[in-house]
């Protein structure tokens, strides 16, 4: 039965296909006559769950036996993507699964496809939560996940002769098999109220709105390893008490259902921002409901654990609380508000408690995307937090007297106004009182901008008298600006760790973001540079690839200890393993082309080169530089006889795919400029093979899986500075496939690691963005030539339109706002001559099979479990537990 093939944990295909027959027959959400595909999948996912629930039940009581410390990973975004074939590769049952599944008449890969995309992310924060999950289960950290359960995921992009639109993506239409419903375990979660003070000067919280949150709980499996650890995701629902019965009854429904509507719609979609924009109370009630609930779980787990003997001081030994960017900030007050409120801690305790436990992540350095929200807004949602916050910036402000003293007005000033946490808001009278000097006859005001300006009182000459004194030294806010509270503040001054992702990242946040708080604290400030799951990124998504890195390096360890691919290093010559490599490659690139040929109708040749920039489409990701590239190429393309066309360029398919925040203009303009250059140049009969142009639409998790592996060329050019890590060149890189970049994010990293020789290196570095940035601004820049050319020739008209507005963002002219603030026209020149020499290494195809091999060799940092090492040591101090 599968319950003994469980104990023995080797199911065979005969048991693999009772239980999916099993499930197929008593779990009926088809029609019973008939076994197809959706069907299909969705019996084979609940077999595949049943093994994961027994080692997930094994897994959550061991680890509540042995009241180990445990780490809690919050984060506003998990993006998990498909989980069926990862689920079965980590139980080492893909072969069962696919020999049951072909007995039962479906190939496996067609029954994985049925699965929709769990998107509950936007981009690089999100993916990096979910292969960081993948890292600890496999590493049996003992760790969770929390997140919400958005009803919605990130938008479904169809890409219309108007360029992007964006659809609901409703990946829970057909209901998760992969979610537990957990209905006992459920908080209330408060909105809005006011506080009242105890006799004893116990603060509560009262009124207002309540919700309650039901988690829903999905296993994660490790790889090769029984420990399976829990994603907690919160839904909302109405509390029980909200439900207005009688006025249901009294026939008036749309009241009655207005606060179900109102809980509900907390949890509808995932905000959608990716670096910018927002949607305010929305927001804020995710992120506290995602703090709270978590918050509530996590002491109760940690009062159960304890038994008779809570002690709260043991708190930060046996919890860590990470939390991923800005998003999570208020786990928090409400952490120090459980503490102070409800368990009776005093202030100092409580304070004290949370700083030991939590730490935060830096994943952006964007000005636009540091969170910051309004006051008002805060004290209106959440009343005691904000005194709780309050306190937090007064401990900061007594830090920095401490460190700066109280002589030196100015400099007090400039400290408060880059680190205080409350922007723009009056400083405690205890401070102004602190800041009076008696000898001083002068009445001080500290502006909120960081003048400072005195005026001398009324009737100098005579006595001053005591009140004049006291109001020496006033605070003004600025009346025209708003009153803010900085997110990434209050997490520098709250955590005991910040860290950037990647090393140049982590220089910039230490340097330039948050460099007064690294004066004061140096020792809290880390690195820990990104990574990827190898079982996802490359195990999984290329067989074919890595049925040969075994077969060279004699063992599938590599799987786990990825330091092992670097022995691919001195084979990397090898005939036999190039032929094998190339023929891996190959066969990623025709599965490329029918994918290419189904999404867009679009037909590519497999003997052209596979250049590829997937990500985000944003400004400073610059996929202008790119598709200008391509256009400038196609421009000496055509001034060229055949003959010498065919000498001078090597044949390239250039794939970009990425989504574009539905209200972020430039970047949907971008999209729709890269459809219409394809639109042009793929129907040139006179260029035929030579270059295509292809935007694969809705590029999403399950999407990089299949173009991955099939890129030759990858590009990664943002504007240097700008981009913390990066996640997808690593997995290009550990594919094989060769990077184009700027000196950015963890791409400095990747060079390093796979070698100068073996990575296409163009553009200004990070250092020199300030001055070129001054220098474009004052306009000084004298633009190439081909720049020039570039520009002319699509403003003639030839993709369709003149595209003014994205060519005058290029030039600053008026109405465009910042002049090139992205530096396209400086390092157009640099890229368009590194393109060429990747022209060039690619037609000597031994020397570029030999960089492909070295790229592979080269990614092993890049694997997440040697991140997940990194924080289980330097930051969460857990330790790895072995199921028993
Ligand atoms: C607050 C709101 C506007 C918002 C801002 C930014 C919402 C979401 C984001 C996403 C950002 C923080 C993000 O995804 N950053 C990416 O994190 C990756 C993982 O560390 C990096 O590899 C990548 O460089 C970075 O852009």
């Amino acid at each position: 039965s599968i319950g003994d093939a469980l104990d023995r944990f080797d199911p065979d295909a005969a048991s693999v296909s009772s239980s999916i027959k099993y499930h197929a027959e008593m779990t009926p959400s088809f029609a019973p006559e008939k076994f197809e595909l959706p069907k299909a999948f969705y019996a084979t996912a609940e077999s595949v769950r049943d093994m994961l629930i027994v080692n997930w039940n094994a897994t959550y009581k061991y680890y509540e036996k042995i009241n180990v410390k445990q780490a809690y990973y919050l984060s506003m975004e998990f993006l998990q993507g498909r989980a069926l074939l990862n689920s079965i590769g980590n139980l080492e049952l893909s072969g069962a699964y696919a020999e049951a599944l072909t007995k039962l008449g479906h190939k496996l890969e067609d029954v994985a496809k049925q699965e929709p995309d769990a998107a509950l992310g936007n981009g690089g924060l999100g993916r990096l939560a979910s292969c960081f999950l993948d890292s600890l289960a496999t590493l049996n950290y003992p760790a969770w996940g929390y997140g919400l359960r958005y009803r919605y995921g990130l938008f479904k992009q169809l890409i219309t002769k108007d360029g992007q639109e964006e659809v609901a993506e409703s990946w829970l239409e057909m209901g998760s098999p992969w979610e537990i419903v957990r209905n006992d375990v459920s908080y209330p979660v408060k909105f809005y109220g006011e506080v009242i003070s105890g006799p004893d000067g116990k603060k509560e919280w009262v009124g207002g709105e309540d919700i309650t949150v039901v988690a829903y709980d999905v296993p994660i499996p490790g790889y090769k390893t029984k420990t399976t650890i829990n994603l907690r995701l919160w839904s909302t629902k109405v509390a029980s008490s909200e439900f207005d019965l009688k006025a249901y009854n009294a026939g008036e429904h749309a009241k009655a259902y207005e606060a179900l509507k109102k809980a509900e719609k907390i949890c509808y979609v995932l905000y959608p921002g990716d670096e910018s924009h927002e949607g305010k109370t929305l927001r804020l009630k995710q992120q506290y409901t995602l703090c709270s609930a978590s918050l509530q779980d996590i002491i109760a787990q940690f009062e159960r654990r304890s038994g008779e003997a809570i002690n709260w001081n043991n708190f930060a030994e046996k919890v860590a609380v990470q939390m991923n960017d800005t998003h999570p900030t208020l786990c928090i007050p409400e952490l120090i508000r459980i503490l102070m409120d409800l368990k009776g801690l005093s202030w100092t305790e409580a304070w004290n408690i949370t700083q030991r436990t939590v730490a935060y992540t830096n994943h952006t350095v964007l000005p636009e995307a540091l969170e910051k929200w309004s006051l008002n807004l805060l004290k209106e949602l959440l009343p005691r937090h904000i005194e709780i916050i309050e306190l937090i910036d007064k401990e900061l402000i007594d830090t920095i007297i401490y460190k700066y003293g109280t002589e030196d007005l100015e400099l007090l000033q400039e400290k408060f106004k880059e680190m205080r946490i409350l922007d723009n808001i009056e400083l405690p009278s205890s401070i102004l009182e602190l800041l009076v000097k008696p000898e001083e006859s002068t009445i001080i005001t500290l502006e909120a901008d960081g003048e400072i300006s005195e005026v001398e009182p009324e009737g100098q000459d005579s006595n001053i008298s005591d009140t004049d004194k006291k109001i020496k030294v006033t605070f003004e806010p600025d009346l025209q600006l708003p009153k803010l509270v900085r997110m990434a503040n209050l997490c520098v001054v709250s955590g005991h760790a910040v860290n950037g992702v990647a090393e140049i990242h982590s220089e910039i946040v230490k340097k330039e973001v948050f460099n007064e708080f690294y004066k004061l604290w140096p020792e809290k400030f880390q690195n820990k540079t990104n990574g990827v799951t190898p079982r996802r990124w490359i195990r999984f998504c290329n067989p074919e690839l890595s049925k040969i890195i075994t077969k060279w390096i004699g063992t599938e360890d590599w799987v786990l200890n990825t330091d092992k691919l670097a022995e691919l290093r001195k084979f990397a010559d090898n005939d036999k393993l190039q032929s094998e490599w190339k023929e891996a490659k190959r066969l990623a690139k025709e599965i490329v082309v029918s994918f290419i040929k189904d999404k867009t109708g679009y037909v590519v040749s497999p003997d052209a080169m596979f250049d590829i920039q997937v990500k985000r489409i944003h400004e400073y990701k610059r996929q202008l530089l790119n598709i200008l590239g391509i256009v400038y190429r196609y421009k000496k393309m055509k001034e060229m006889s055949p003959e010498e066309r065919v000498l001078k360029y090597v044949p390239r398919v250039c794939i970009f795919g990425g989504k574009a925040f539905a209200t972020y203009v430039q970047a949907k303009r971008i999209v729709k400029f890269i459809t219409d250059v394809g639109a042009t140049i793929n129907h040139d009969a006179e260029i035929g093979d030579l270059l295509k142009v292809v935007f694969v639409p809705d590029y999403n998790v399950s999407v990089a899986e299949v173009l991955i592996p099939g890129s030759e060329l990858s590009q990664h050019i943002s504007t240097a500075g700008m981009e913390a890590s990066g996640t997808s060149n690593m997995k290009f890189a550990m594919n094989g496939c060769l990077l184009i970049g700027t000196l950015d994010g963890a791409n400095v990293e990747i060079r390093e690691e796979v070698g100068d020789e073996n990575f296409f290196l163009f553009g200004a570095e990070a250092h020199e963005i300030a001055d070129l940035r001054k220098e474009r601004a004052d306009g000084k820049f004298v633009p190439d030539p081909r720049f020039e050319e570039v520009k002319a020739f699509v403003r003639s008209g030839v993709f369709g339109a003149n595209y003014d507005e994205l060519m005058g963002s290029l030039e600053g002219n008026e109405g465009y706002g910042r002049a090139d603030y992205f530096l396209v026209g400086k390092d157009f020149p640099s890229y368009v001559e590194c393109q060429e020499q990747v022209d060039e290494a690619y037609r000597d195809q031994k020397k570029w099979t030999k960089m492909s091999i070295l790229n592979t060799a080269g990614s092993f940092k890049f694997s997440s479990d040697r991140t997940i090492h990194q924080y289980a040591k330097d930051i969460w101090k857990i330790e790895p537990v072995a199921l028993q």
